[in-house]
């Protein structure tokens, strides 16, 4: 009778944390975000979106969160083409990005729903981030 129940508690206590170790394991390799973003973070209260330009803007679609300040940290690593020549119409941005290096751009907080756009000078790359 004793030997049962010594026997289910153990059983119980392995399968509890068995559980625990997989749900460590798991958050441990899952990236930040739940929408399986790994460039948007939060730095002492400010969002930090890393996007990199490179033959193109990646990644191309972001969401972040509304009502927050941003900083858009975009990276350059050996760019030579037209992704160094950068513009943010909704803010009125418009920069020559280093060839190599990290050019924060600082983005207002911005109400849910809004989209803000880069584009290269050409139009012919493009990234998105959406604030909800
Ligand atoms: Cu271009």
């Amino acid at each position: 009778m004793n030997k049962v129940l010594i026997g289910s508690i153990v059983v119980m206590v392995l399968a509890v944390s068995g559980i625990f170790f997989l749900l460590r394991g798991d958050r441990s390799t899952s990236p930040i975000d739940p929408s399986g973003q790994t460039n948007v973070s939060v730095v002492q209260g400010k969002q930090v979106i890393e996007i990199n330009a490179k033959g193109g803007y990646a990644p191309r679609v972001t969401l972040a969160k509304a009502n927050t300040p941003t900083v858009i940290n975009v990276q350059t690593n050996g760019t030579f083409d037209c992704s160094s020549a950068l513009t943010i119409p909704a803010i009125g941005y418009r920069t020559m990005l280093p060839s190599s290096g990290t050019t924060p751009i600082e983005i207002p907080p911005q109400q849910p729903g809004t989209t803000i756009k880069g584009v290269c000078s050409m139009g012919m790359y493009n990234f998105a981030v959406n604030f909800n």
